[in-house]
Formats: C-alpha cells, sequence, structure tokens
C-alpha cells in the first residue's frame, strides 16, 4: 500500500510515473516538525534493518552514520563522507513491519540513520516542498516491486553492453585503441567495447573529435565494429565557451545555458577551460543536447557515458577573483597560522564551492529557479536528455547510456557507474554493498571501476575485483591517468584472466534472462541475504554475500594473499567453482565454510533444487551461441 504526503509545491522531478492521490497529513506516521525546512523522526527497533541509499558510502545496513543526498563529485570514497554521485532518497526500514520511504525531493536531504540518537532515524529536509511516499508491504522485497512500479521501468541495455570492456583514461588515439584491442585478442580473452576518455575530443570539446589523433573516425569506428568491437566516447556536462563552436554558439543564441540572477550565463571552470551548463531541466533543452549525440552515431558510436555532470565545477571566475584578492591582501604579512589555513583552504575550496552553486539559476516554465533547490536533477536530466533522443531516434536497446550523477527516475534513461573509486581491497566490498542499494532504486544496469580507479592496481587486485564484475551488469575495467597499466594483458599470465572472463562469457544467457526478469517484474537482481532469509541471525547480518536472483549467491574474495573465504550458506546449496571452461562442484550443507578460491576462479553458489544456463565462451558477444546451453 502507497501513500503520498505532500507539502507546499514540489518540483517535478519526473521521477514518479503513477499518479498516486495524497493523504491528509492526519494520517502521516511520524512525529514531524516544520520550520525552514522539514524533518521527522522514525522510531528503530533494536534488530530493525535500514536499506537503501542506492550509491553510496559504508553498509547495507545504513544505521550508525548520517548520510547526505547531494550529488557530489568526490574521488574519495572513504568510511567517512555522506555523500557521492547519487541521490537515491529510498530506505526500507525493516523489522517487524517493512516500511519503504521515497523522499522526491531535489535539494539537500540529511538522513541520520541512528548517528545522533542510535533507535531514531531523524531525517531533515531542507526545504518545505516535497512529495514523501510511504509503503507498507509483506516483505523488503514486496515493498520495492510496489516501489518500482510507481517510478516505471528500469532500462534495458543493447545485448552486447554485458560484455567486457576496457577503459583508461585515456586511450589518447587510435594506435593506443589498436593496441587494447590486439592485447586482449593476443590473450584470447574477450571484449567488446574499448572507452574513449576526454583526450578523444577536439579541446575537450562534447561532440568533436580531434582528427589529429583519430584521422578518419569514422572509418576507424567501422573497422573496429567489423571486428566486434564498440568504441564508448565520454561526453561531459560543461561546454566550453569559444565562439565558432557549434554547440555553444547555438545555447548562447537560443539561452539554453544555466544563468546567474543578473540574467548573465553562468561560467566555471572545467577540463576545457570556462565553460557554460546547459539548463537541462528544461524540456527544450534535452531536446536539443540530446539530438547533438547524433553527431557522433553518425559516426558509427552506439554507447555513451556521460561524467562531471553532478555537476562538478573546477573553479568559477567569481571564486578566483576572490581567492587572488585574499592571496594579494595578504602580500608581505608574515601569516599567522589562521591566516595560512585560510589562505590553502581558500584555494583547496575553489572546487565545486557552495556559493557557486548557489549561484546558478535553471529557467523552468518560465520561472528561474535557484540550483540549490534542484541540484540533485541536473545529472540525472543530461541522461534523461540522451536516454529520450535514443529512445525516439533509435528504440529500445540499441544505444549504450551510463551515467556518473543520478537521481531516481533517471533509471529509465540509463544506467549508472559508482564513479572514482580506489584500487584498494575494500572498495570490491564497497561495490558489493552498493549493487542491492542501486537496484531497489531502479538502477539495474550498473558497475564499479574494476581493478579500481585511482592509484595502483596488483594484479591479484584486479583479479578479484574482476570475478566479482563477472556478476554486475556493467563489466568494466576503469583506471585513472597516471596510474599503472591496468588492462588484463598489462599483468603476467594473462590465461588467468581469460580463465575468469570466460566465465562471464559463458555467463551472459544467464544474467540477461536475469536483468530482464528483474527489470520486467520490478525486482532486484542482487539482494542482501537477509531479504531471503530474515529469520537467519547470521544472515541478517551478513554484509559480504549477495543473492543474485532466484537461484543463486554469490561471495567473492575480497582480501590480499587470502586464498578463499569463509562463506555463510542459509541452507544447503552447491558451491561451484568456474574457470574457463571448468566446472567443479561440491554439496555443501547450510552453515558456516571455508571454501578455497583460486586466483583464476570464479565462486558461485547454487540453491538447491535450482539450475542455470551457461553457454560456450567466445571472445566477442557476438560470437556467442546463447542457444546452445549446459545446464549446471
Ligand atoms: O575529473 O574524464 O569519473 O571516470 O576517467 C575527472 C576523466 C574526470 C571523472 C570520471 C572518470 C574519468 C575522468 N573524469
Amino acid at each position: 500500500m502507497i501513500k503520498k504526503f505532500t507539502l507546499g509545491k514540489p518540483y517535478d522531478t519526473g521521477a514518479v510515473v503513477r499518479e498516486t492521490a495524497a493523504s491528509g497529513w492526519d494520517g502521516f506516521p511520524y512525529k514531524y516538525t516544520q520550520d525552514e525546512g522539514f524533518s521527522f523522526e522514525i522510531p528503530l527497533g533494536s534488530d530493525d534493518i535500514v536499506y537503501g541509499l542506492g550509491e553510496t558510502t559504508r553498509g547495507i545496513n545504513k544505521r550508525g552514520w548520517i548520510y547526505e543526498s547531494w550529488c557530489s563529485d568526490d574521488p574519495f570514497h572513504t568510511e567517512g563522507k555522506r555523500s557521492l554521485y547519487a541521490a537515491h532518497n529510498f530506505i526500507i526500514i525493516s523489522g517487524a513491519q517493512n516500511t519503504g520511504i521515497f523522499i522526491d525531493f531535489p535539494s539537500r536531504i540529511r538522513w541520520d540513520i541512528g548517528y545522533t540518537k542510535a533507535d531514531t532515524a531523524r531525517i531533515e529536509l531542507e526545504g518545505n516542498d516535497f512529495d514523501i511516499y510511504i509503503i507498507e508491504g509483506g516483505s523488503p522485497r514486496e515493498v520495492v516491486r510496489e516501489f518500482r512500479a510507481l517510478i516505471g521501468k528500469s532500462y534495458l541495455p543493447p545485448f552486447w553492453a554485458f560484455g567486457f570492456q576496457q577503459s583508461r583514461w585515456s586511450y589518447h588515439n587510435s594506435e593506443a585503441v589498436d593496441r587494447i584491442i590486439d592485447g586482449y585478442d593476443r590473450a584470447g580473452i574477450p571484449l567488446d567495447c574499448v572507452y574513449l576518455d576526454i583526450d578523444y575530443m577536439d579541446s575537450f570539446k562534447d561532440f568533436t573529435v580531434d582528427g589529429s589523433k583519430f584521422p578518419d573516425f569514422e572509418r576507424f569506428v567501422a573497422e573496429k565494429k567489423e571486428k566486434g568491437i564498440r568504441l564508448i566516447p565520454i561526453i561531459d556536462a560543461g561546454i566550453k565557451a569559444e565562439e565558432g563552436y557549434e554547440i555553444f554558439d547555438e545555447g548562447v543564441k537560443n539561452g539554453y545555458f544555466c544563468k546567474k540572477a543578473d540574467g548573465s550565463d553562468f561560467e566555471a571552470g572545467v577540463w576545457p577551460g570556462i565553460c557554460r551548463f546547459p539548463d537541462f531541466l528544461r524540456d527544450d533543452v534535452r531536446e536539443w543536447f540530446g539530438s547533438k549525440y547524433k553527431k557522433l552515431i553518425d559516426m558509427g558510436i552506439e554507447g555513451f557515458w556521460n561524467d562531471m555532470n553532478e555537476p562538478a565545477l573546477f573553479y568559477s571566475a567569481d571564486g578566483i577573483k576572490n581567492a587572488l584578492e585574499k592571496a594579494s591582501s595578504l602580500k608581505g604579512q608574515n601569516l599567522d597560522l589562521g591566516k595560512f589555513f585560510n589562505l590553502k583552504d581558500t584555494f583547496a575550496g575553489l572546487s565545486n564551492n557552495g556559493n557557486d552553486y548557489a549561484s546558478i539559476y535553471h529557467t523552468v516554465d518560465g520561472e528561474q529557479v535557484n540550483h540549490q533547490k534542484v541540484h540533485n536533477l541536473y545529472g540525472a536530466n543530461m541522461t534523461r536528455a540522451a536516454g529520450e533522443y535514443f529512445e525516439k531516434e533509435y528504440g529500445e536497446q540499441k544505444i549504450l547510456m551510463f551515467s556518473r550523477a543520478s537521481y531516481i527516475g533517471a533509471h529509465r534513461y540509463g544506467g549508472i557507474w559508482f564513479g572514482d573509486n580506489h584500487s584498494w581491497w575494500s572498495h570490491i566490498l564497497l561495490c558489493l554493498k552498493m549493487l542491492p542499494g542501486a537496484n531497489m532504486c531502479g538502477f539495474l544496469y550498473s558497475g564499479t571501476d574494476i581493478g579500481g580507479f585511482n592509484e595502483n592496481a596488483t594484479r591479484d587486485l584486479v583479479l578479484r575485483f574482476t570475478a566479482l564484475g563477472v556478476f554486475t551488469p556493467l563489466m568494466r575495467n576503469h583506471s585513472a591517468l597516471g596510474t599503472r597499466d591496468q588492462e588484463c594483458f598489462a599483468f603476467d599470465n594473462t590465461e588467468d584472466f581469460r580463465d575468469v572472463i570466460q566465465v562471464r562469457y559463458r555467463l551472459i544467457p544467464y544474467l540477461y534472462d536475469t536483468f530482464k526478469k528483474a527489470r520486467d517484474n520490478g525486482d532486484m537482481i542482487f539482494r542482501p541475504l537477509s531479504f531471503d532469509y530474515p529469520e537467519d541471525k547470521i544472515a541478517r547480518e551478513c554484509e559480504t554475500q549477495l543473492m543474485l536472483s532466484d537461484e543463486c549467491m554469490i561471495a567473492p574474495v575480497y582480501e590480499q594473499n587470502a586464498n578463499g573465504r569463509t562463506v555463510y550458506l542459509p541452507e544447503d546449496m552447491t558451491f561451484v567453482k568456474l574457470s574457463g571452461e571448468r566446472v567443479t562442484k561440491q554439496e555443501l550443507r547450510a552453515g558456516l565454510h571455508y571454501v578455497e578460491v583460486a586466483l583464476n576462479e570464479v565462486p558461485l553458489f547454487i540453491k538447491k533444487g535450482k539450475k542455470i544456463p551457461l553457454c560456450k565462451p567466445a571472445i566477442r558477444t557476438s560470437l556467442l551461441d546463447t542457444e546452445e546451453r549446459e545446464y549446471i
């Protein structure tokens, strides 16, 4: 059962697709207070679990921390953080009752889930115009299904997007791209996509290609496609302010960019230098920007990733001016501690600065809307711009699209990746913990940078990371500028990588069916164990394993130098080790077990009475015979 509580004049975020009549406030079940903002308190029973918030730091059970919905470009995903790139405003309180709460409000929300008071979740909205949906269900899974019916069907990517994908910041030119494909082919490791990061563009200008790095891009793209490889270029939110650049000129002429209070265009520096920012909240701007992807699609491109759309702002002209003024006012002085740190913070604080966000205005239905009020919708509407255009022009399942920033609703137009993680062992688990939360909110096509983005990866880390990535719909190895080479063939004994990635290709028919089933039924692909075994104490606390669809459980190895791990089986299961074309099976009883898993093996647990299909591996998805299936 869904109840909707509306206050003020909520901004139409587009998250909800099913009309729901508002209930009277006297039926609101929680104690609330209303002043400049709105806050309410939910009592938590000592055994209650709080699920949700999608892409966030920390655990599957969100109790014991404060989270903030505020899409942030933050490349350090440590436990002390409150926000990452997404605003997924949905939680489930699970105990004697199961209650889902969706807050459709695009500005900042503070979720104090038992941080200040262990037995209370206190939720504070920075504003008084919102819809809150409260969903009562028999089980957490039912609550999720009801919620998903409310927000509409998830995006369905093309079939080839389930193949293995290789990325790096950056493969600078056509030779670099060829070297990657060649490296994979020579090692016999399956591959479907190679990514183009910002350096493929001419001076970081969206929808351009630098002809000196990629001469005859169209032919190059066609040649790769002949080989079964797709190139996936990045698109950034900021548009270089440069006269004569078509996108900039059109944006200026039609007034499509975000404004400042005085009506002039807002400007900030990102990769291309000073940029302007398309006002994606407007229908006409979305239509215009969406249609620009055609430039690359006409050159044979079939997929994109949208980046920097929180939006990330390195600096603004005003910010630089103030900082320089401060610096010069201190010239010649002997700085005391306070002045020194103040100066340092002034420069460090230039990026993603709150004053800059506060100075941005959107124009919605002719009215000026301050960015602070709708911050969390910016990236989501960039994805929507692309997704709406793709569906209209090319139909469903044709163009791959996923984004860094997101808000619920964008799950209908694309997937997400979890942004700039690190080559840390703990980030294998962080990915695992985010998956169910993202799935709850409809983001089924999701995954993290395999091997880790920041810092240097080791061979064993990449192998263990990849073994988890075998199950994530988006399976992409990506790494930052300046880090050690992280492609599978860059390490010794490449046959181990082949063994792991071949398992992915063997599983694609199953994973694809699983994806479609979850999409059609408003279900999750990945569930916490506690969803399925709510009475089982150990299952309820398990944060290192997940249920996969209705047949399996996954339990990746996530520690360095470990030859295996301890795994908990809530019921009897078959322990399967997959490696290349090899399958070994062992029946295990319910309970705790230590299982050995070699670096070239992918562990999987299949429930009693269930079977899953495997096909033969191939080096491309296009070469898979998905009909010839063996059941294990
Ligand atoms: O400021 O385009 O998350 O995947 O490689 C960094 C360069 C900008 C951030 C993305 C990352 C990408 C990088 N981008």
